[in-house]
């Protein structure tokens, strides 16, 4: 029987998720077409230009989902059974501390070297309910919120060990990946188990998030995003369509220069059944709208120093927006077109972005042997000899997330500023979920320095990186 690797049950995983949550919403699969049918029309408009950040077979296969669970045992577990799928975590968001609060801290599971991307490029954002959190919950609901998150099973031992067992060998027989798979998509399907009614509604009051969380007993995906090439036609197509998108599109603004990080735009799903268990003893029928639709599009990794100035562009936008008004896309982009480079190159050279680098094929060796012995890598891509090929960003920003929670929440919950948060970072969320959890920074950096030291060897020369880029 056929060995089935990671990433070959990665790329089952990702499909049959799909499948199982286009039953659960339906309009995720309209998104999911009006997705492939933008693609489509870009790269008709663009031609090969439309595919520099990824080629259309990957864009049109990439989801990424999200996941929320209750306990840093249940953490745990998740980073088990992702392993498996070869997708490990990177990056820590705490929503706690964005703009639009939520009790959560999170971070993404996902494939780690640019080989697994394009193998398939599946990743999951989890989020962790911060229940020890006295902001949000107190004594009383803190107790009540372990005794209920203690109690329950998300993910059964069968599929654990089995999981387990396909990170440790790399892979298992067909069988075995059928088993793992179909027991990993029943652990995120919507369940039929009652919903205990005054319990949910009051963990809503605090937090609505709370309540998505430790209200019920099972785990969910909670929206599942596919990726286009162009998100404002895909927002106009779907407004088209009678679907009412949230307000803006989150994350950079459509602008003059070159796609930067992450833009994301949402819908709300409709209300969806679920069967609740009344004080009074009786069961029946009731709505909750939780889940919803989620589409993004991806540009550049920008290095720290990047990061820093896209930080800075957003509190400047809000800036001029408290004090002279106006549209956020509007200001957005005029901040914008003043404060960050409108090329590739511009963006290169302030150290602001990731690239790889390549040597053009067929190189000619006499072309090598006239050059001199320190070579800088600006000079290489101006005289035509190497490439330069930007890095996508394969990750999450936190305000966006935080935006996309809340504008599908329901209320706005409660937070007590008065009182201490409980702390987390990148140590205690590796600790929690069993294993270093990489920064995306260090990855992407990784990325560029082995294509520079790749080109190095190839031509036996010192090569100068663009200036800034080396010491952020
Ligand atoms: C996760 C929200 C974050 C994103 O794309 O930024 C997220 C959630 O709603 O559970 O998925
Ligand atoms: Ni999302």
């Amino acid at each position: 029987m056929a060995f089935q690797e990671l990433w070959q049950m990665r790329a089952a995983f990702a499909i049959q998720l799909s499948e199982m949550y286009g039953s659960e919403v339906p309009a995720y699969n309209t998104l999911v077409d009006v997705s492939t049918e933008v693609n489509r029309d870009y790269m008709a408009r663009l031609g090969s230009q439309a595919e520099r950040l990824g080629t259309i077979d990957r864009v049109t296969a990439e989801r990424h989902g999200a996941i929320r669970v209750g306990s840093p045992k249940e953490m745990s577990e998740v980073a088990r059974i992702f392993a498996a799928f070869g997708m490990y975590p990177v990056g820590f968001y705490d929503l706690r501390d964005a703009a639009a609060s939520v009790p959560v801290v999170s971070t993404a599971f996902r494939p780690t070297n640019p080989e697994e991307l394009a193998r398939n490029p599946f990743r999951v954002f989890t989020s962790m309910l911060a229940v020890d959190d006295s902001r949000f919950f107190n004594e009383d609901h803190q107790r009540r919120l372990k005794q209920f998150i203690n109690s329950r099973t998300l993910f059964p031992s069968e599929l654990l060990e089995l999981a387990d067992r396909a990170a440790q060998e790399g892979g298992l027989v067909e069988s075995e990946a059928d088993r793992l798979i179909s027991l990993a998509i029943d652990a995120f399907r919507l369940s039929d188990d009652p919903v205990d009614y005054s319990w949910y509604k009051e963990l809503e009051a605090i937090s609505a998030v709370a309540a998505d969380i430790g209200g019920v007993t099972t785990t969910h995906v909670n929206h599942l995003t596919p990726r286009v090439l162009d998100i404002d036609d895909l927002y106009r197509r779907m407004e088209a369509l009678g679907i009412t998108m949230i307000d803006e599109v989150q994350g950079p603004p459509a602008w003059n220069g070159p796609d930067v990080l992450l833009r994301q735009t949402s819908f709300r799903a409709l209300d969806e059944e679920r069967i609740f268990k009344f004080d009074d003893g009786t069961v029946g029928p009731g709505e909750l709208r939780v889940r919803f639709g989620e589409v993004e599009q991806r540009g550049i990794a920008l290095t720290p120093k990047g990061r820093e100035l896209y930080d800075k562009m957003l509190v400047e936008t809000d800036r001029r927006l408290a004090s002279d008004g106006g549209v956020r896309d509007e200001v957005a982009r005029q901040v914008w077109t003043e404060y960050l480079p409108d090329s590739e190159r511009g963006l290169a050279e302030e150290g602001l972005a990731f690239f790889t680098y390549r040597l053009i094929d067929d190189l000619p060796e006499d072309t090598v042997a006239a050059l001199p012995r320190t070579v800088s890598l600006p000079d290489l891509v101006d005289q035509g000899i190497v490439v330069a090929e930007p890095i996508v960003y394969e990750d999450f920003l936190p305000r966006s997330a935080a935006g996309i929670f809340q504008s599908n929440l329901t209320g706005e919950g409660s937070r007590d500023d008065d009182l201490s948060g409980a702390v987390y970072d990148i140590n205690t969320m590796s600790q929690i979920v069993g294993r270093a959890v990489a920064d995306p920074h260090d990855l992407y950096r990784d990325q560029q320095e082995s294509s520079i030291r790749e080109i190095a060897t190839r031509i036996r020369r010192v090569i100068e990186p663009f200036s800034a880029t080396t010491h952020v």
